[in-house]
């Protein structure tokens, strides 16, 4: 039933959530307006103007300016409310924290993720450790609760988006380029992360989970990594990129 009133939605997970939920609510309220509208005045027409005697032609209303001026007007109307709305949500969305608690650079590579978690002023963990994820073992992202990311979206080979549906959040990761963009998570647990643009053969496959744990916890996996060596920050090959590849591409 919630899920109804979220008109499909999932629940959400991030402090940007809320301005794209209330969009997409407000913009399927708006459509379902417009439709009762149109559908009730379909009917109206086809019940009131049926032809009720076999030679009567109906009172014409072609050239009707105040009624092709309402055409032109209504649909301005309700594109300028959209924008309006669009606008609002768009600004929310993409608001960059001044100073973000914790910065992740992830990498998309045909046909996984890497993830690197800028931690050398983290006192708990005091390096840049990562995990680069490959397509027989998904990598996992993992988030403190309630504290805000910066996540730069970088490509090694070709443009893949990074999409995390529970946070309602999608962003483009193109070779050459940083594209950013700062969340809050706002619930412990489990979610699914995919790649959303058709980027190659494994492309369905590039799969990751995203886990939002407790502070400690967050810390604690870091110094995991740490312990494990993997240290350091895995940088995508210079663009284009034509050239090398991550290693662990290269040994599959
Ligand atoms: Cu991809």
């Amino acid at each position: 039933m919630q899920q109804w009133g979220r008109v499909g939605l999932p629940e959400s997970a991030s402090d940007r959530a809320p301005f794209i939920g209330h969009l997409w609510q407000g913009a399927w309220i708006a459509s379902m307006v417009i439709g009762v509208l149109v559908w009730g005045l379909i009917f109206w027409c086809i019940f009131r103007y049926r032809r009720k005697h076999a030679d009567e032609l109906p009172r014409q209303s072609r050239y009707n300016i105040p009624l092709e001026f309402m055409y032109t007007l209504v649909p301005l109307m309700i594109i300028g409310v959209l924008f309006y709305f669009t606008v609002i949500a768009q600004d929310g969305v993409t608001r960059k924290e001044h100073a973000p608690q914790h910065t992740v650079n992830v990498i998309g590579q045909k046909w996984s993720w890497t993830f690197n978690y800028m931690e050398e002023s983290n006192p708990q963990v005091g390096a840049v450790v990562h995990e680069v994820g490959t397509l027989e073992k998904i990598p996992t992202l993992v988030l403190p609760v309630n504290q805000s990311v910066r996540f730069n979206l970088n490509s090694a080979d070709v443009i893949h988006s990074f999409w995390v549906p529970d946070f309602y959040y999608k962003l483009d990761v193109i070779p050459g380029r940083t594209n950013s963009f700062d969340v809050t998570p706002t619930k412990e647990g489990t979610f699914l992360g995919k790649c959303a643009e058709l980027c190659g053969t494994y492309h369905a496959a590039m799969l990751f989970n995203v886990r939002v744990v407790s502070e400690a916890e967050y810390n604690q996996y870091l110094a995991g990594l740490r312990t494990n060596g993997q240290t350091g920050e895995i940088k995508p090959p210079s663009f284009p990129t034509t050239g090398p590849v991550l290693k662990e591409e290269q040994n599959r």
